[in-house]
């Protein structure tokens, strides 16, 4: 099965940051490719990518990126996929530098903006999941089994003082 999901950042320390999109869409079952691409030390790797990413057969992609980071709207600006941006938490400025630009992408260009961090980055591995199911009966089933379940942990653990 090919890949419908790009998965990439702007560098390999955003990796642990990343991870949990590839957590959710592996447990999911939706097959991803994952790999490095900087908006300002491979741009021209960056432009290729973006420019062949529909014939790869790429449906998603979701690029994660900190401080002053391009990586999403670059990429946006050259596929019309859609494009989720994960803010990666900088050092110094704790990704409001990463959420603000990501989120502040002038008219014409979207890019869909998720919370800083990880649970931006599940996020964004759950949204990729949610866009394929409009296409995919299956995958469909599996979201609706997985959002049962996250409800019925709460419902069946409300004592704030167990784990
Ligand atoms: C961005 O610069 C990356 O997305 C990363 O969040 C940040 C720092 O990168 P490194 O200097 O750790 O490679 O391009």
């Amino acid at each position: 099965m090919t890949a419908k999901v790009a998965l990439i950042m702007g560098s390999k320390s955003d990796w642990e940051t990343m991870r949990p999109a590839t957590e959710i869409m592996s447990e999911l079952g939706v097959e991803h490719h994952v790999e490095v691409v900087s908006a300002h030390r491979t741009p021209d790797k960056l432009m290729e990518f973006a420019s062949q990413a529909i014939g790869r057969g790429f449906e998603v992609i979701i690029a994660g990126a900190g401080g002053a980071a391009h990586l999403p709207g670059m990429v946006a600006a050259k596929t019309r996929l859609p494009v989720l941006g994960v803010p990666v938490q900088s050092k110094a400025l704790n990704g409001v530098d990463s959420l603000l630009s990501i989120a502040q992408m002038p008219k014409g260009i979207a890019v869909g903006t998720l919370a800083i961090g990880s649970a931006g980055a599940f996020n964004a591995g759950l949204m990729a999941c949610q866009i394929l199911a409009l296409s995919d009966a299956e995958l469909a089933s599996r979201l609706e089994a997985f959002r049962a379940k996250q409800t019925q942990d709460v419902l069946d653990n409300p004592d704030p003082r167990n784990t």
